[in-house]
Order: C-alpha cells, then sequence, then structure tokens
C-alpha cells in the first residue's frame, strides 16, 4: 500500500525523489517548496529547525505546512503535505522490517532530501508557526464545532483570542457554545482508560435498552493508540434491523446527567441509490450517528480537583450487514482509509466506504461478515488495526 507515486507528481513532475535514509525522503530539485510562498531566509543555522535524522520532526513539519496550506483553502496542497508526512510515518517500521528481511537490493540508497527538509522546510516552518493567522487559525479550528471557513471569518473580523470571541458576543451555534465552555477539556488527550470507562458506560446503557446489542471502541484506540482526541464507539445488534433507534436510547434518555451535548444525525443510506461515486459526499455521515460530549468522572486521579473531564465522544449505529464495513471505515487511520479506497478504486474497480463494497465490472454488492473478508475481496493480505497507523 506504500505508492509514492502522488508524491512525485505533487511536489513537481520529474523530479528525482529518492529515499536517502530511513528518516529521509530527498528530493534532488529545490522545487520541493515552489508550490509556498518563498520562504524568508533565517539568518542563522541556528534558528533552524533541529532535523539531525529525527524523522518524527520532519514529519510534524510536514503536517505543520498541510495544516497552514488547509487554513489557506489548498485542499490539493494539504493533502500532499499530509501524505508526505505519513509517508514519513510509515517508513521507519517498514524499512528496518525490509532491511531485516535483506528485500531491500544493496543498490537502493534511502533517504529524501537533506537540503529540502532540513533548510526548506524548518525555515518555512518556523515562518507559518510564528504567523499571527496560522496562530489563530490553530486557537479556532480547536474549538469543537468550528471549521476553517468558520475560523477565516472570524480573523477577517479582527477577532484574535478566545475572551474576544466572547467579549464581542460573536454568534455562536449551540455545538460552538459546547466547544468553547469546555476548550481546555476537549483540547486533552482522551486516555485509552478513560476511552474503555466511556465504552463501559454506553454499553450499561445500551444493555438496558436493547440486550445483545454490542460496542465496539474503533478510531485511534482500536489501532492501539494510547491516546486520542475522541471516543469513537460502534454501534450494533445481531439481528438486522434490531438497532434503529438505539442511539436515541443512549443519547437521550434522562440518566443522562453524564451528557453535557449532544447532536444526532439520522441514517440517510439507502442500498437503492447505488454506490457512492468516488470522490463523493463523505459517506462516513450517512449513519446514524450522535456527535456528544460526555462527562467523565475522574475522582481520584491527580491533577482531577473538580472530579470530571469533559470528553468527545461519537457514537455510530451501524446495521450489522454493513459493521464490517463501518468497522474498517471507523478504525481508520484516515490516511489508511484514504489509500485503501483509493487501492480499491484504481487497482480493482471497486467502490469502498463504510457501508458497503461494490464491484463495478461485475455491478454488484460484495457482502462480508469481518473486515478479514473484506481484504480478501480486494485481494489484499488481512492488515491488522495497529498496522494502520501511518
Ligand atoms: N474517518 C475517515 N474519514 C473521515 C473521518 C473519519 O476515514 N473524514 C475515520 C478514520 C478514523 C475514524 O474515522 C475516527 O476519526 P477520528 O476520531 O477523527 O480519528 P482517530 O484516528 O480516532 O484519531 P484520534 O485518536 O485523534 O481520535
Ligand atoms: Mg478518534
Amino acid at each position: 500500500l506504500l505508492d509514492i507515486s502522488w508524491f512525485t507528481e505533487s511536489m513537481g513532475a520529474g523530479r528525482p525523489v529518492e529515499i536517502e535514509s530511513r528518516h529521509r525522503l530527498r528530493v534532488r530539485s529545490p522545487g520541493f517548496l515552489a508550490l509556498t510562498p518563498p520562504p524568508t531566509p533565517l539568518p542563522s543555522s541556528s534558528s533552524r529547525c533541529p532535523t539531525g535524522g529525527d524523522s518524527a520532526l520532519s514529519q510534524e513539519a510536514l503536517e505543520t505546512l498541510a495544516e497552514e496550506a488547509g487554513f489557506s483553502g489548498s485542499e490539493g496542497r494539504s493533502l500532499a503535505f499530509t501524505r508526505a508526512a505519513s509517508v514519513l510515518k510509515a517508513l521507519p517500521g517498514q524499512l528496518s522490517a525490509l532491511e531485516e528481511g535483506q528485500a531491500l537490493g544493496s543498490g537502493l540508497s534511502l533517504s529524501l532530501g537533506q537540503d529540502v527538509l532540513e533548510d526548506g522546510v524548518s525555515v518555512e516552518v518556523e515562518r507559518v508557526k510564528l504567523s499571527e493567522r496560522y496562530r489563530t487559525m490553530k486557537l479556532f479550528t480547536k474549538i469543537f464545532g468550528v471549521g476553517v471557513r468558520t475560523a477565516s471569518r472570524w480573523y477577517q473580523e479582527g477577532i484574535r483570542t478566545l475572551v474576544d470571541l466572547q467579549e464581542r458576543n460573536t454568534k455562536l451555534t449551540r455545538q460552538q457554545q459546547a466547544g468553547l465552555q469546555h476548550y481546555e477539556d476537549l483540547n486533552t488527550p482522551v486516555e485509552r482508560g478513560e476511552a474503555e470507562s466511556i465504552g463501559r458506560m454506553v454499553q450499561e446503557a445500551v444493555q438496558r435498552f436493547l440486550p445483545g446489542a454490542s460496542v465496539t471502541l474503533a478510531g485511534g484506540f482500536r489501532r492501539g493508540k494510547p491516546r486520542g482526541h475522541d471516543v469513537d464507539l460502534l454501534l450494533t445488534h445481531p439481528e438486522a434491523g434490531r438497532e434503529a433507534g438505539l442511539l436515541s436510547a443512549v443519547c437521550l434518555s434522562p440518566h443522562q446527567g453524564l451528557i453535557l451535548y449532544q447532536h444526532s444525525q439520522e441514517n440517510s443510506f439507502a442500498l437503492h441509490e447505488g454506490p457512492e461515486p468516488p470522490g463523493g459526499r463523505d459517506v462516513l455521515d450517512r449513519f446514524e450517528r450522535c456527535f456528544s460530549i460526555f462527562r467523565l468522572e475522574v475522582q481520584g486521579r491527580p491533577g482531577a480537583a473538580r472530579g470530571w473531564k469533559a470528553v468527545r465522544v461519537d457514537l455510530v449505529v451501524a446495521p450489522v450487514g454493513q459493521f464490517p464495513f463501518a468497522l474498517l471505515g471507523w478504525t481508520g487511520s484516515r490516511h489508511f482509509e484514504r489509500e485503501l479506497r483509493r487501492f480499491a478504486g484504481h487497482e480493482r474497480k471497486m467502490v469502498l466506504n463504510s457501508h458497503t463494497l461494490y464491484d463495478t465490472r461485475l455491478n454488484l454488492f460484495l457482502p462480508a461478515a469481518s473486515e478479514e473478508e473484506i481484504f480478501q475481496h480486494l485481494g489484499l493480505e488481512y492488515v491488522p488495526p495497529t498496522q494502520r497507523n501511518a
């Protein structure tokens, strides 16, 4: 699944890209940053980001550039930087495994662009990080319910801080009000233990309403991450149709002094409509879904003087027949999903989303009872969740 042809395409056609060390990709041309404004050179090398062989730094730099491109509305450029960062994330493990297995011919040197990554990117990243617009956009887009468009509008209106937002009586949606109210908590990572207790809370509520229904922890936690920004829970019931209405039972039932905020969306997926065209509307949005903020008791933990913490929880209900697709889609990572769907489309002429897999050559939906079966349909070896982190 590690295809870097997009990299050469997006960074400048015809520019040789090589992998120089297992930490770096090198583009043999200064054109790498031609897509961004020319960086202001910094006076001394001491003010540069240290890069000495540290892939995490380069990855972070690329992520900053991706974020900045997104803030400026340049989706294509943002995606190119995100993908570059993902390649760096995937490379070390992948390459050391290859090296150990002697799978790499000795002629292939692995590295990608010291001049670019050390000089170009770090100077550019410094410039971006210091810019008022970037810092303000970052502050605002970290509010639950605020996207790039809203943040950008506020910035243009001269709003710079969270206090400004409150003092100027800026019109906020109910979701944004909740986001602002719980800003600090929602920007504090959720620990695995916290995610698991929320999973158990939801499991209990679900069992009371519909015995036999199941709750699965998806997202980054299923990929083995120790912390994340939210808790993604997938609900289903082994008998098709029984799952309908399950969400309102959990999200709206009165025992929920536990839920500080919630809004739901109904299931809008209809099989008879046929498969989604690739690149069409984000199909993840089509399940019955509840975006919520839970009040999690954290008594006895250091620093938890208040005794509770606000945590973002996404609840998604999938009918059992779509469950493996929902599980695969909601396990992520985003990059892994994007690449897997691209592979399905380009290599197999199939449309994969969180509801179904559709074979456009045979004109039929390919059912699956497990994630393993989806990989089989795609002609791929099974990739366990812990290896989907790129
Ligand atoms: N997802 C996706 N495409 C989207 C949104 C989400 O493929 N547009 C998938 C990938 C991961 C999963 O849904 C959950 O999304 P997040 O919670 O945003 O990602 P995460 O990997 O769980 O990250 P975090 O650990 O920060 O919550
Ligand atoms: Mg998540």
